[in-house]
């Protein structure tokens, strides 16, 4: 797109915002504020480096196998650097524990230290980009239906001195970057059919974490935020992280809870959960996400949940206590591709709602216009944002509309598909 062509329309789309008491302007510096913590699980279809070969579990799947995949730390690295020159603003990375620089070696989840991230720490410092962590439960030998748990004590304390470990690196994180570190928890356990000793499990999964929680860490370094789910592939019966359990979890330790938006039941979004969970907990984690009939974790889009979800943080006044993350994995495409549409639609959604003139809809809604509020809602989903977008990248020095598609091209040619 021409640079002039690009500044006319934002200029008209300005006058139009305007018009409606919204400032573009402030709109896009409120954007540029916000951090999108980009998973680094969807490089290398959440192979990790502690064994690359070895089966994903834990009720996940990637499906699809497109050429180029990241093999290799270097690679990852290289991946996401031309995925944040691709997308205006700074953002972060979010790594799991598999994700390690283990020198070749293989270092066990309850072996794993803050020196096996050491290369990660330098290299974001390096590029500008704050980094975020989660402890890996899945895809080991361990990790059956029950880590946490399970029944037997040794596999509870295998688990334990990983989430311990997984603690004291993204401290270390949070310490040298000067900004907290994001730890998210998810743990997968449970069972495939109808389950009879649910409570024992959670009772069990409660006294692990309480446990391993004992140890205080300053939130200045490090925020641990707990992941529920509904179910997974072979947990469609019985997952004892539910909704329910984690909440509460939550809120009686008044710590940071992960929505990841395929989480629910089908027809479950997580917008509506902002404004009760944060009355509750001081902060959330998303994972922002796509389910398409059920977690799937398809490339996020632009679609009516991710922006019912932008329209919440942003009406609640709650930007800041709303940390946006990614998570999915999809390896029938091309992956740096993946990446940079589900950053950008996260941006779109959440400018959208930026640009709302939130403060005459709510007038409307005390006069009981209910008609007008409706109307406003409709009129606005049409108003010129795209423009604003566009301008935004304009000033960051990044590809306008769909410019950066050939670029990934041109990497994808030159870079991934070069890869064995
Ligand atoms: C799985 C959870 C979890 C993972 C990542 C890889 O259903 O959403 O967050 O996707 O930790
Ligand atoms: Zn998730």
């Amino acid at each position: 797109m021409k640079e002039e062509q690009i500044k006319r329309e934002y200029a008209a789309a300005k006058e139009q915002y305007a018009a409606l008491g919204v400032d573009v302007d402030k709109a896009i510096e409120k954007l540029n504020n916000v951090s999108i913590s980009i998973h680094c699980w969807q490089a290398d279809d959440v192979s990790g480096f502690e064994n690359p070969d070895g089966e994903l579990s834990g009720g996940i799947q990637t499906t699809g196998n497109y050429p180029g995949k990241a093999s290799t730390i270097n690679e990852l690295k290289k991946d996401i650097e031309k995925v944040v020159s691709l997308v205006p603003g700074n953002h972060r990375l979010s790594l799991h524990a598999i994700y390690g620089d283990f020198g070749g070696e293989f270092v066990d989840r309850d072996q794993i230290e803050p020196k096996h991230f050491h290369t990660w720490m330098d290299w974001a410092k390096e590029i500008g980009v704050k980094l975020d962590f989660n402890s890996t439960f899945f895809s080991h030998p361990k990790s059956g239906e029950y880590t946490l748990s399970s029944f037997d004590p040794e596999i509870r304390a295998f688990w334990k001195e990983h989430l311990r470990r997984c603690r004291s690196i993204a401290e270390e994180m949070g310490r040298r970057q000067g900004d907290a570190c994001i730890h998210n928890i998810w743990v997968h356990d449970g069972e495939k059919d109808k389950t009879v000793s649910r409570i024992q499990h959670r009772q069990l999964l409660k006294e692990s974490l309480d446990e391993v929680f004992e140890e205080k860490i300053s939130t200045d370094y490090l925020k641990d935020c707990v992941e529920c789910k509904l179910f997974g592939i072979g947990s469609e019966s019985y997952v004892v992280g539910s909704h329910e359990f984690y909440m509460g979890y939550a809120v009686k330790n008044n710590m940071l809870l992960t929505l990841d938006a395929g989480h629910f039941h089908p027809t479950e979004g997580i917008a509506d959960k902002i404004s009760s969970m944060l009355l509750f907990v001081p902060e959330i984690a998303l994972h922002v996400s796509r389910p398409e009939r059920w977690d799937s974790d398809h490339v996020v889009i632009l679609n009516d949940p991710l922006m019912e979800l932008s329209q919440e943080i942003v009406r609640s006044g709650v930007m800041e206590k709303v940390h946006i993350g990614l998570d999915y994995f999809d390896a029938s495409i091309n992956r740096i591709g993946a990446y940079v549409v589900g950053i950008r639609s996260t941006q779109k959604a959440l400018l959208q709602a930026l640009l709302e003139p939130t403060e005459k809809l709510r007038e409307l809604e005390k006069e009981d216009k209910r008609f007008q509020r409706m109307a406003y809602l409709e009129e606005l989903k049409a108003m010129p944002w795209n423009a604003v977008y566009n301008y935004y990248c304009l000033q960051q020095n990044i590809p306008v509309g769909n410019d950066y598609v050939s670029e990934i091209e041109t990497y994808e040619t030159e870079i991934t598909s070069k890869r064995k």
